[in-house]
């Protein structure tokens, strides 16, 4: 329930990231609900007020938007309370610890003071609770004429809605890790609401684009019209317009037979320079730059090759990018554009197919590639549309996740991400590149990696709060269970428990939590996919956790957190103590983010995400800072990936 209030108020005794976030709350909410205010007039007297000063951030009985949904707060909160709160917000989350605690709760954006006489209060209270109770149903959509985008805006929205939204909401906006932003659905929000949304994120996990200062005023004013615009029909991507786009650079025939440099190039690290569009390899003996490879669009990941020879880049685009590392300095050897939009591929990496294919995933069309992995020429497409597993509906947009390739079957793993809910095998020693076995799992299957064996795959269902478990030699589903509010392992970590013996953990997006779970059904059946430790961290937002089979630490990140200060930090947890031994800030600004081992498992490099980023190389025993790589060349590192580690898939 936000409005503005006079400056000198809002600034009032709060600290300097709470004063700027209220700052951004007042710009972002308060919002009247629709062009015509008048409009929906309605026989409440709270309507209006409702509409008019609260709908922007908060709903009655349709989920949490920038503020919680106010279904039912008279059982929440006494009358007295809540009238206390709304001629003072500001001053009750400094005094008063429901206060500070629902601050804390929704992002540290403070709610703005209304600004309401006291009848006006009494009103909109019992407006809320009228609704609530189902006493008044007038809750109507957002009340305003038309919308419309120039055919520039529309071009504008559409390129955001790429970079930005489609990751999580989907190329056809129905949802997946972010809510169904359809039409149907954000046309009842309207505008309004959608800007607060843009602009200070939901505590379920948009991130404030607004404040972040990714989004101009003018492209969030574009974005809040744009997602209430049926969106366009998404391009298919034939295997001939796939092998149009593929470019040949050297052929192998051209390329060294053994390798032409000194350095010792099984402890490469490629890193991600993620908004410059290239990737850096880096000598981990020395932490020399080799060479920056102009790679395209917002790389996403990287994966080794069997031999580690080579490097396999993806974009968001789509991109493939092969880089050969035996060259005297590391070449740019062949590019595919695969898919529109996608976020991962992988080599085959059995006996006897050792460098021989890729396969791309793609989030857009609904489908996997296979190409030749020393050529990148494009040898098959397949469709991965199908029904969910539940609801058995057909689907549209099926988005390939995470793979894997199997070390002991022609196998890569599949997590077929948000809607259907299944686990796909392909197998790559038949003609065609199959799919084997389509596997029900769970909805929103999302990252994952092997168990310490590499037999079983265990993936996160993020939105359903779950760790899935296949068993990939039996190409079985084994089981699934809850770990905590959107767990996000990454490819995962193995380590021996001195209680539980063989164990993985994820940490999660939604809550400040590692969830260490028995992993060895063979020899502790009784633990096995159970979670054994809950380890609590101050700050939420983890992303990505990591160890080495040589490491007493497992480390962890927090990089989405909207407290920047912990986006800053790492931890260390102690595998013999199972507790957090320490933790602390990384760099002086951006986020800290994904770890990797050098080939030895006696460091670790950590990314200062940032346009003057940095990579800081820990000594994975002491813990001492060892090397602060910066350079110019060094804009958002992001992923880490060494040679040795990737292509033998340590973690
Ligand atoms: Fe990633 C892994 C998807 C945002 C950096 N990311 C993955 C994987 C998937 C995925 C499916 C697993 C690949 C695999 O193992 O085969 N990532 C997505 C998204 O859909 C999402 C949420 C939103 C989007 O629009 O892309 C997303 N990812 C990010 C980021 O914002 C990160 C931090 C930086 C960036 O690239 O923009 C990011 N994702 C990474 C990295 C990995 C990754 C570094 C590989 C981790 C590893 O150690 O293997």
């Amino acid at each position: 329930m936000n409005q503005p209030v006079p400056s000198s108020r809002a600034g009032r005794n709060l600290s300097l990231g709470t004063a700027i976030a209220a700052l951004f709350s007042l710009a972002g909410c308060g919002g009247e609900r629709g062009a015509g205010g008048e409009q929906g007039a309605a026989a409440h007297p709270g309507k209006d007020i409702f509409d008019r000063v609260c709908f922007a951030c908060h709903s009655i009985g349709e989920g949490p938007r920038v503020g919680p949904d106010l279904k039912d707060i008279h059982q929440r909160r006494e009358q007295d309370w809540l009238v206390r709160w709304m001629r003072d917000p500001l001053g009750m989350i400094e005094t008063d610890s429901i206060g500070r605690a629902i601050l804390a709760e929704w992002n540290n954006v403070p709610m703005a003071p209304p600004n309401l006489s006291d009848q006006e209060i009494d009103d909109v209270l019992d407006y809320i609770s009228a609704v609530s109770e189902g006493r008044v149903i007038e809750v109507a959509a957002a009340e305003e004429g038309p919308i419309e985008l120039s055919a520039e805006d529309f071009a504008t929205g559409r390129r955001i809605f790429f970079e930005r939204c489609a990751g999580c909401h989907g190329t056809l906006r129905a949802g997946a890790t972010g809510p169904n932003i359809q039409p149907e659905r954000t046309s009842q929000m309207g505008t309004a609401a959608l800007r607060a949304i843009l602009i200070n994120g939901s505590p379920g996990g948009m991130p404030p684009w607004g404040q972040q200062g990714f989004l101009t005023d003018a492209e969030i004013e574009i974005m809040a019209k744009y997602v209430q615009l049926p969106p366009p029909d998404p391009p298919g991507r034939p295997l001939s317009e796939i092998h149009s786009s593929w470019d040949l650079k050297i052929p192998v025939e051209d390329r060294p037979t053994s390798p032409r440099t000194r350095r010792n190039w099984e402890n490469y690290f490629g890193v991600i320079l993620r908004d410059a569009g290239k990737v850096a390899i880096l000598d981990g003996d020395n932490y020399q730059l080799v060479e920056v490879i102009q790679t395209g669009y917002a790389v996403h990941i990287l994966r080794s090759s069997s031999s580690g020879r080579y490097f396999y880049a993806v974009g968001r685009d789509g991109r493939v990018t092969l880089i050969d590392l035996w060259s005297e300095k590391p070449t740019l050897v062949a590019q595919v554009q695969g898919c529109m939009d996608a976020r991962s591929v992988d080599a085959s990496k059995y006996e006897g197919y050792e460098d021989r294919y890729l396969i791309e995933g793609c989030y857009w069309p609904p489908q996997y590639i296979v190409f030749d992995g020393l050529t990148l020429e494009p040898l098959n497409v397949t469709s991965v549309e199908g029904n969910t597993y539940d609801t058995n509906e057909p689907l549209e947009e099926v988005r390939v996740a995470s793979i894997i390739a199997s070390h002991f079957d022609p196998v890569w793993v599949l997590a077929l991400k948000e809607s259907s809910g299944h686990v796909a095998l392909v197998d790559y020693s038949k003609d065609g590149f199959p799919m084997v076995s389509r596997i029900p799992a769970e909805r929103f299957l999302h990252d994952g990696g092997w168990d310490h064996t590499g037999r079983y795959f265990m993936v996160a269902a993020n939105m359903r709060n779950q760790v899935v478990v296949i068993d990939v030699q039996e190409q079985e589903f084994v089981t699934k269970f809850e770990t905590g509010i959107k767990p996000h392992p990454g490819r995962g970590v193995n380590w021996e428990d001195p209680d539980y013996g063989w164990v993985n953990a994820t940490g999660h997006i939604g809550q400040g939590l590692i969830a260490v779970y028995g992993a060895d059904p063979e020899n502790r059946p009784e633990h096995a996919w159970k979670v054994v430790r809950e380890i609590e961290l101050d700050g939420t937002g983890t992303l990505f956790i990591k160890t080495h089979p040589k490491s007493p630490w497992v480390w962890v990140d927090m990089p989405m957190s909207n407290d920047p200060e912990d986006a800053r930090k790492v931890c260390v947890y102690s595998k013999q103590e199972a507790k957090i031994h320490r933790c602390w800030q990384v760099g002086e600004r951006g986020r800290s983010v994904h770890f990797e081992y050098n080939r030895d498992g006696t460091e670790v490099w950590v990314s200062v995400w940032d346009p003057e980023g940095e990579i800081v190389v820990y000594d994975d025993k002491t813990l001492e800072e060892k090397k602060r790589i910066r350079g110019d060349w060094l804009i958002t590192p992001t992923g880490k990936f060494n040679v040795f580690n990737t292509a033998r898939d340590i973690y």
